[in-house]
């Protein structure tokens, strides 16, 4: 009776950790995604995110353009033309750990801000 009740036991344990890895896997293989604009607010969506040193993060354009992306201090990691049409997108790779904050520029002044916590 106990050994039954032990093998249900291993064998639910086994369903949870598939069940994680299903939920958990992809969201480490892929790049994480920010949208621009998101559902008519001048936010980006999310605004924060945590990646490792090497991965990127693709923005794409949602309501209100135009958008862009300028993260502070680091030129070469800002997107600083800005996206005029919905759904257009750009990639940013960030090859080093550290703390990005950025923004878009048309819309600092209404908080559309951002930070990307590199790993
Ligand atoms: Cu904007």
């Amino acid at each position: 009776m106990k050994i039954f009740k032990l093998k249900y036991l291993i064998q639910g344990w086994w369903l949870f950790v598939i069940a994680i890895a299903v939920v958990v896997g992809p969201s480490i293989a892929y790049a994480a995604e920010i949208t621009m604009g998101s559902g008519g607010n001048l936010i980006f969506a999310p605004n924060e995110v945590t990646i490792k040193a090497g991965e990127s993060v693709t923005f794409t354009n949602g309501e209100l353009p135009p958008h862009n992306v300028v993260v502070k201090d680091h030129p070469e990691l800002s997107h600083s033309d800005l996206a005029f049409m919905g759904g257009e997108s750009f990639t940013v790779t960030f090859p080093e750990s550290g703390e990005y904050e950025f923004q878009c520029d048309p819309h600092a002044g209404a908080g559309m801000k951002g930070v990307i916590h590199v790993e």
